[in-house]
């Protein structure tokens, strides 16, 4: 196929920037499972919306100044459709044992498996989202956060169509069986779940969504910097510029969080306290109650990275699949044959940092990156508590904290990183970990706010709307 493409046309039923229609047979493929798609996004979807005007961006252009384009669209029409990042015809495989050949424009035979794997599980993870965000548009608690929702939304549905195409266009029959498979799985569904535990969590309200759109869009943002390392070029280009949309659904994360400790701040003024009990009944929702939020998405969002040893990284590696957050932009040799990386483990009832094989440690290394990175928007949030002259400070638990893949896996270990006895970490859990408690006060603050202007009581309205528009303006349309 050629790869000198780049403008999208939309004159084509699937809109994209790779020649579908010089491939008769990948359009007519494609063409094909796309009823399905809308068959699942109208059945699965965020519900009760297909009628709805929604101002949306849809991407005009894959250039980086200026690929978006707003206006109202209905969810069911968006042109969702296949825009890769620019080809680079230099580029060459930037780490592992073909460290510097030229990249591959096909699959190569010997790692056809493992790479269909990595497909099928980033790509798997895209409708799982928007099936565990479906019914929060019932809850919103503005105009302007559920049409965020919406954005969100369709975003992740392009992201399926990206992986999608590369599964049809790349593996042949077999890839066009997992592209059925990927609408057949469903999050939360007991016979046929979603591959990764924390996308068959549910998302029942709209802290934990700010708090899902915070730290696990978070890991695919780590995850799609690490595949657009790839030497399979297609993966790498589809990968970059699912990134430049990657950003957007993160800021609504911390700005959401951010709000919420925003309006919190203002109702432990209004009650003059700071006790969780008094912050409620004022309709707040209390810093500590966010805290255990917090602690229960970072957990879940950490075990996504996978074993801290793994033959499987090593083995990505080596072959060139998928690389370190910014691998080519790294100062090594882009081989780890000699190096060394500390990796957290559980010793005799201790948590002790060791050095072990660097190509053994790629996915500690890329949480070692997550966490940090994390690390930013939880200082931002302390920002907001400081300016209103609040002690209470946000932070991140310990990472071995509420684990279930990986060495501290069925380890009892508390937020500030020690190994207790079961029934100390059982009797303690309520204090760490959203209780049923919490989730029932939760629930009885989601109430739907739609109309412009106009925001629920447990949280601030935006500094700024969308796209240069007031935060009040009409962002949707019902008809
Ligand atoms: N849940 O050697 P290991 C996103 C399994 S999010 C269940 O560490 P590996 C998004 C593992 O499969 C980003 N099972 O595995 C965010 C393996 O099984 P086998 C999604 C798990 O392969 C918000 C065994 O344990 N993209 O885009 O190195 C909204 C040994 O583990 C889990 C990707 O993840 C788990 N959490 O690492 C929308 C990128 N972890 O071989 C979208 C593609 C491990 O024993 N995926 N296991 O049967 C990968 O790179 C890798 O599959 C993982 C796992 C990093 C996830």
């Amino acid at each position: 196929m050629s790869i000198e493409h780049s403008n999208i046309d939309y004159s084509d039923l699937i809109p994209n920037n790779v020649g579908l229609s010089d491939n008769r047979r990948l359009q007519r493929a494609l063409e094909s499972w796309q009823p399905n798609y809308i068959k699942w996004w109208q059945d699965l979807g965020p519900n009760g919306s297909t009628k709805l005007d929604v101002y949306l961006r849809t991407a005009i252009s894959v250039e980086a100044d200026g690929w978006a384009n707003f206006g109202y669209v209905k969810m069911p029409e968006y042109r969702w459709g296949i825009f890769l990042a620019k080809p680079n015809l230099d580029r060459k495989i930037p780490f592992g044992d073909h460290l510097g050949q030229p990249v591959w424009q096909d699959v190569p035979g010997e790692y056809r498996s493992q790479l269909r794997r990595l497909i099928v599980t980033q790509g798997d993870t895209e409708p799982a989202s928007v099936e565990q965000q479906n019914h929060l548009g019932g809850t919103c608690p503005s105009l302007y956060d559920l049409r965020n929702l919406f954005q969100i939304n369709v975003e992740e549905g392009r992201h399926l169509w990206a992986m999608v195409y590369l599964l049809h266009a790349y593996f042949g029959r077999d890839g066009r069986e997992e592209a059925e498979m990927l609408l057949e799985r469903h999050s939360g569904d007991a016979d046929k779940p979603r591959i990764l535990g924390a996308f068959n969590e549910p998302t029942p309200d709209w802290l934990s969504y700010y708090m899902f759109t915070y730290f696990t869009d978070r890991d695919g943002k780590y995850q799609l910097a690490a595949l657009s390392e790839s030497g399979f070029d297609p993966l790498a280009r589809t990968c970059q510029f699912m990134l430049t949309e990657e950003a957007h659904h993160m800021f609504v994360g911390e700005t959401g969080i951010m709000r919420v400790a925003q309006r919190t701040c203002e109702v432990m003024k209004e009650v003059q306290s700071d006790e969780p009990k008094k912050v409620q009944e004022g309709g707040g929702i209390d810093l500590e109650t966010i805290q255990r939020y917090i602690n229960l998405h970072y957990t879940v969002s950490l075990d996504l990275f996978g074993q801290e040893i793994s033959t499987n990284a090593a083995t990505y590696f080596n072959s060139g699949l998928k690389g370190r957050f910014q691998e080519s932009r790294l100062t090594d040799n882009h081989q780890l044959t000699d190096s060394l990386w500390p990796v957290h483990l559980v010793e005799d009832g201790r948590i002790i940092l060791k050095d072990r094989p660097a190509l053994n440690a790629v996915n500690e290394r890329l949480r070692d990156d997550y966490i940090k990175d994390s690390q930013r928007g939880v200082a931002r949030w302390n920002q907001v508590l400081e300016s209103h002259g609040v002690e209470f400070r946000f932070t991140l638990p310990h990472r071995f904290f509420n684990r279930h893949i990986g060495t501290s896996a069925g380890i009892n270990v508390t937020p500030e990183g020690q190994v207790v006895p079961e029934d100390e970490w059982h009797a303690r859990q309520g204090e760490w970990l959203p209780t049923t408690g919490d989730e029932k006060f939760i629930e009885s603050l989601m109430h739907r706010v739609i109309e412009p202007g106009k925001i629920a009581a447990w949280i601030a309205p935006p500094v700024r709307g969308i796209n240069g528009k007031p935060w009040d303006y009409e962002y949707i349309r019902f008809n």
